[in-house]
């Protein structure tokens, strides 16, 4: 990890770390960064994802897998601090039939609706930009140190 950092060339998730694929940033740093996801199942719905590329969990190191983990905590703690969710999942998918389809570890803050009978292949459709960039800066102010 840091400076060596892994990349994947191919990997869309890569691509972000690397600034060639614009992100809705949340939060940075040394190890792990944290943007928005463009197809939210439900508003202030985050991505966590190491800087290092592992495809899934069971390719990543622990010592990446302590600092994702404290980046996911840190991150929960602000969108329930600011856009108040009803609950927090929060998921991490491996494999095809785990509806994974990104092959870069993340784990997903997915802020819950009482009654939004969510599944866990919500299925992808995109967000409306302008509201996921609002949103976006509500939650950036509500990051603790
Ligand atoms: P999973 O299906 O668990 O691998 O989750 C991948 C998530 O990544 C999915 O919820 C949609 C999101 N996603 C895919 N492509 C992009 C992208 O280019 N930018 C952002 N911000 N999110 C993406």
């Amino acid at each position: 990890m840091g400076e060596d950092v892994a990349r994947d060339p191919e990997c869309i998730f890569c691509k972000i770390l690397e600034g060639d694929i614009p992100a809705y940033k949340l939060f940075e740093d040394e190890h792990t960064f944290a943007f928005m996801d463009i197809n939210p199942l439900n508003d202030g719905h985050a991505l966590i994802i190491p800087k290092d590329h592992h495809p899934n969990i069971f390719d990543t190191p622990t010592n990446v897998l302590a600092p994702l983990m404290e980046t996911t905590q840190r991150i929960a703690r602000a969108i329930q601090n600011s856009i108040a969710p009803d609950g927090i999942n929060i998921l991490q998918a491996n494999g095809h039939g785990a509806a994974q389809s990104v092959f870069h570890v993340h784990f997903h803050v997915l802020p819950r609706k009482n009654g939004d009978d969510a599944k866990l292949n919500w299925g992808l459709r995109p967000g409306d930009m302008d509201h996921i960039s609002d949103l976006a800066q509500q939650i950036r102010v509500a990051i603790k140190d």
